[in-house]
């Protein structure tokens, strides 16, 4: 089966089901869900997924804790995509931007844990459009929302997203060869984790977690953030070329696992390497994102509405999820209707469920939590003043003849130019940045 994309050339060519854009899965019409949810299972019931699934499954190390992390699950989970439009050309992966869910007392009562949605969330699926569907270790699949881990289970929120955007490098938002890697800050690796453990379940473990069709909804996402990164990283505030910025020799992957380094195989598509999955092309020639949803619109969907009040940092309002009680429809028609659940007929293997649940704090806000405690939580979390963005640190080198390497911190020196009078100190001012990431112009944008 993946032979089919090493003939296709697919991602160095366009692929042969077209463009797609990709939304929140909320902002979907019923039948663009139903469709989805279709093509889903077809994928499922002929293999497909499976075939997936253990692609990912096996030589975790390859493509997780390290470099290529980024570059190989946007390539699969593009593949994944074109499987579906091979079924319905008309669907695309919708991404679940948790952001919206993070607001709610406890998230675990969104609307994406309805048969409207993904199903629940609660121990096995027994409801919603995978229902039934049976994961890695011939067992039905499971999740356990807010359950305990290894990575803090918790959701990613607009700050964490703030927060990564701060940098211009490749290197600074993601996994190399540290030995702490699950405390380290800014990864955008360790906050996807995060999710990961917070859904539980076949999500919680590496081997069965794309099992759970929940998984290819959270790596839309955490591929649009990348993607946001990649956007500023191409600005004048940091003019990186994302094509070339990789990670330094050495300096690949905990532990120094093999895999990771740029002109090696991506696992699974070899005629690829994983620096190709930081070609432009595959946002520009294979899919694109709509903006996740914001005030006062909300992408028009029944299944948000803008908050003005829960984030006082945020005055223009921010697009919350509705809750799993509005969920009305049955988006479930001609696949599957007539099949009653069942257990699992046991000879599987089980899916540890039931962890401690001690009430975990922040994002953890667990389904056995109160909506009071849940809340009150929320609160501490969104009331507080919310530091400045750290000011980007540059390492500048003069040019020849000039002085030698001085470190500009930009929040500082659009400071020193806005209080300066006259041209003059603008002048100087280019002196010093030529030929740096830091230009004149953008400066004077910034004044502006
Ligand atoms: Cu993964």
């Amino acid at each position: 089966m993946l032979n089919e994309f090493a003939a296709k050339k697919f991602g160095k060519k366009p692929p042969v089901s077209g463009y797609r854009v990709r939304r929140d899965i909320r902002v979907l019409s019923v039948t663009e869900r139903q469709k989805l949810f279709r093509a889903f299972n077809v994928l499922y019931k002929t293999g497909v997924l499976a075939q997936f699934g253990r692609l990912h499954g096996v030589q975790m190390l390859r493509k997780h804790h390290g470099a290529s992390f980024l570059p190989w699950h946007r390539v699969y989970i593009a593949a994944v995509e074109e499987k579906l439009r091979e079924i319905d050309p008309e669907v695309s992966l919708p991404y679940w931007d948790y952001t919206m869910d993070y607001y709610l007392p406890l998230p675990s009562d969104s609307v994406i844990w309805s048969s409207c949605f993904l199903g629940n969330g609660d121990g096995t699926v027994r409801e919603g459009p995978f229902r039934n569907m049976y994961g890695g270790f011939n067992t039905l699949i499971a999740r356990d929302i807010a359950r305990n881990g290894t990575c803090p289970p918790r959701l990613i929120n607009k700050d964490d997203i703030a927060e990564l955007m701060d940098f211009c490098y490749f290197a600074n938002i993601t996994t190399g060869n540290t030995p702490i890697y699950y405390q380290q800050v800014n990864n955008l690796e360790v906050l996807h984790d995060g999710i990961h453990d917070w859904v539980g379940g076949d999500m919680g473990n590496g081997a069965q977690a794309s099992y759970d069709p929940v998984f290819f909804m959270h790596h839309t996402f955490i591929d649009y953030i990348w993607e946001q990164f990649r956007w500023r990283q191409s600005s004048l505030m940091c003019r990186v070329n994302v094509e070339k910025d990789y990670r330094e020799p050495g300096d690949y992957a905990v532990n120094n696992a093999p895999g990771h380094a740029p002109w090696e195989e991506m696992h699974g598509f070899e005629y690829l390497q994983n620096r190709d999955g930081l070609w432009r092309n595959w946002t520009t020639a294979v899919y694109g994102y709509e903006p996740a949803p914001k005030c006062p619109e909300c992408g028009n969907s029944e299944n948000l509405y803008c908050d003005m009040d829960v984030d006082p940092r945020r005055p223009e309002g921010v697009c919350v999820t509705k809750t799993k009680f509005f969920c009305v429809d049955t988006p479930l028609t001609d696949f599957d209707k007539d099949r009653p659940f069942e257990e699992p007929l046991g000879g599987g293997a089980t899916v540890i469920l039931g962890t401690i649940h001690k009430g975990l704090p922040g994002d953890g806000r667990t389904r056995f939590m109160s909506q009071e405690e849940g809340l009150a939580i929320l609160r501490q979390h969104v009331g507080h003043v919310y530091p400045s963005h750290k000011p980007i640190l540059h390492d500048v080198k003069a040019p020849q003849g000039y002085l030698p390497t001085l470190n500009m911190s930009l929040h500082e020196v659009v400071y020193v130019v806005s209080s300066a009078d006259g041209q003059g100190a603008l002048v100087k001012y280019e002196d010093i940045v030529k030929g740096l990431v830091t230009t004149v112009a953008t400066i004077l944008a910034c004044v502006l």
